[in-house]
């Protein structure tokens, strides 16, 4: 029997779903040496907590999220709240020597992120790991992307292009939810998905942001108070409006530490676009291309082999030697978004079993966070070029 890595996961909505998804996958395919218990969830209604704990097939639930800390049955904290409590969980969770799972962005602000950042330095001296949940990097197409960029595909890149559009703030009667509101997402589309497109970008090409030139907006300011349960999501408007406080949209261009040019946009209102992630980019011995919407395919082209027969080719990131993929099905069986997690969740496991870090670190998210700052004073100087590290 394979020793057992108990989980108490904090938070059951969305992300909830995800992460006990894959951690109840995650055995059945990667085997990880230490065997995940899903021991309990942790929310705030008891009704409701315990349905999901049933649901998502936790063996207990709680509305008290620091009983966790003290239980010898859990050794990982899984954090899948809203971000204005996740610095809080994740800075007690470290000290009690548990091993801490983070949902992304990983907090509301660059003072609490580097507050996380010191709690995990300080955690790691003592073995325990840290981590955060920026799933994109699992796609296998995307980590095939990176390998590909390492082995030197790419040559100089001069260019990035990154979007992230959705479209699920169109209707001006969707409830004043909590993502749309400052005080508990921290941004609007900025730090909810512009943070995936600026942690692909920086994970592909092993650099980070220099400065960004942004613009954000907010297409209707008032929206109805949520009537009922509020999963940041969906939901019903009631009588009463609420002022949003958070950007709908936000478009940005900066400037790498290695002189590559690069856009971002990430915006809820982008009528049609349900989860379009995507992201391109060009160098000077080549270019990749990559959309989420399919997933399993990656589009490269060689400019070094004879034009005549060069251009765009698809590669389907099935194979049994692309990173994740072996594990699964035949080639051209293709995996989806639940899987992304269920990679997540087995490197993180693994990282915990070998003693080694896993990525990213909250350091790596924390670079994200200082971007996601540059880019709120940049708009609000009309703007301004903003150095990510001023
Ligand atoms: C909502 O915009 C959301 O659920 C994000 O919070 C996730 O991170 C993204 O993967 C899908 O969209």
């Amino acid at each position: 029997m394979r020793p057992t890595l108990g989980i108490g996961m904090v938070g059951h909505a969305f992300m909830g779903r995800t992460h006990s998804h894959a951690w109840r996958n995650v055995d059945a395919v990667f085997q990880p040496a230490l065997r995940p218990r899903r021991v309990v969830v942790a929310g705030r209604d008891p009704d409701r907590t315990a349905a999901a704990a049933e649901r998502l097939g936790w063996d207990e639930s709680t509305t008290d999220w620091r009983s966790l800390l003290t239980r010898d049955d859990v050794d990982v904290v899984d954090i899948c709240t809203p971000g204005d409590s996740h610095a809080e969980i994740a800075i007690a969770a470290l000290e009690a020597g548990k091993h801490v799972l983070c949902e992304k962005p990983l907090a509301n602000s660059v003072a609490e992120a580097e507050e996380m950042v010191a709690a995990a330095t300080a955690a790691r001296a003592d073995g325990v790991r840290s981590m955060v949940a920026f799933n994109y990097r699992r796609v296998p197409a995307i980590a095939l992307a990176r390998q590909l960029i390492d082995d030197g595909l790419l040559g100089e890149v001069h260019h990035i292009r990154a979007r992230y559009l959705q479209d699920w703030l169109l209707d001006p009667e969707f409830p004043l939810a909590w993502r749309l509101q400052k005080e508990h997402a921290g941004s609007g589309a900025l730090g909810d998905i512009g943070a995936h497109i600026i942690d692909v970008a920086q994970f592909l090409t092993a650099d980070t942001i220099e400065g960004v030139s942004a613009m954000t907006h907010t297409f209707v300011e008032q929206r109805p108070l949520p009537s009922g349960a509020d999963d940041g999501l969906s939901g019903t408007g009631g009588e009463e409006y609420g002022d949003v406080t958070v950007d709908d949209a936000a478009l940005f261009i900066g400037r790498m530490h290695s002189g590559a040019l690069a856009s971002f946009e990430a915006t809820r209102f982008a009528a049609g676009a349900k989860n379009d992630m995507g992201i391109e980019l060009y160098g000077s011995k080549g270019a990749l291309r990559f959309a989420f919407e399919d997933m399993n395919e990656l589009w490269i082209h060689d400019a070094t082999a004879d034009p005549a027969t060069g251009g765009f080719t698809r590669v389907l990131a099935t194979e049994g030697a692309d990173p994740y993929s072996g594990a699964w099905y035949p080639p051209g069986h293709v995996l989806g978004y639940d899987h992304t997690f269920v990679h997540e969740i087995a490197d993180f496991a693994r990282a915990i079993a070998d003693g080694t870090d896993p990525h990213p670190s909250f350091d790596e998210a924390l670079s994200v966070q200082r971007v996601l700052d540059a880019v709120e004073r940049s708009a609000s100087a009309k703007g301004a070029y903003e150095l990510v590290d001023s």
